[in-house]
């Protein structure tokens, strides 16, 4: 699996890539990482999305998170179930679109600016020049007054937060694709910043922590800033 890495190359920070890792844990695949650069694509598998992750499995290639999820579901029916049929995967979807609308932007105005001083100096003026004029302001700018907004973006988190207060994981009893979407995100944050973006008695906090404990505790184990 090609995944984004920083200057620092253990440091593996994208939350598309982390869904992907825990899907194919998930799975029970032991995956060979190979560390991407945003500015240098031509050294990814082709067809080359332009985007990561990507899997290699034999002489299949597949890119894009949501992909890789369905790929692996199809694939390989015999091992545990990402999605748990065609509503859990609709579900999923929602979870997906919830994530990308609301919870990743709410939690790039915490910390972004982290995540850019993360990565390369090359990466980090290539991510600067395409990311800025889609916010319309600077990195910089995007994280101002971030402890201001701290309690806001908490509060985006109540449909997860009742959630994980009735169930161990977002999908139930065991974890699966929606929760990793999730987790993704908060994983990213974790791995950039040691910002606190959340309260330590949260149940999303308990809950994180559980995702941080699957598989031996994979996510746990990854070079972090957070706790
Ligand atoms: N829809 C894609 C999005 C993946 C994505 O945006 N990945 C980022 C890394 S976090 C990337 O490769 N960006 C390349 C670029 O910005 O040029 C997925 O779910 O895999």
């Amino acid at each position: 699996m090609y995944e984004i890495a920083c200057a620092k190359v253990a440091r593996r920070p994208s939350p598309f890539c982390w869904r992907s890792r825990m899907a194919l844990a998930h799975k029970g695949f032991d995956v060979e990482t190979v560390p991407a650069y945003f500015t240098e694509k031509d050294a990814w598998p082709t067809p080359n999305t332009g985007t990561v992750p990507i899997i290699v499995d034999g002489d299949r290639v597949v890119g894009d998170s949501w992909a890789i999820a369905e790929y692996l579901e199809e694939r390989y029916p015999d091992r545990p179930s990402l999605f748990g049929g065609e509503v859990g995967c609709a579900l999923a979807r929602f979870v997906q679109d919830w994530v990308e609308t609301v919870m990743q932007p709410g939690l790039a105005r915490l910390c972004l600016l982290d995540g850019l001083r993360t990565l390369t100096p090359a990466d980090q003026t290539y991510y600067r020049n395409t990311r800025e004029p889609r916010f319309g302001m600077t990195i910089e700018e995007l994280v101002a007054d971030r402890e201001a907004r701290l309690p806001a973006f908490r509060a985006s988190l109540d449909p997860l937060r009742r959630v994980a207060e009735r169930w161990d994981f977002v999908c139930g009893r065991t974890p699966a694709y929606a929760d990793y979407i999730i987790f993704g995100t908060f994983q990213w944050a974790r791995i950039v910043s040691d910002f606190e973006t959340l309260a330590g008695d949260d149940p999303v906090q308990t809950w994180r922590g559980r995702m941080l404990d699957l598989f031996g505790g994979l996510a746990r184990c990854a070079l972090a800033y957070g706790s």
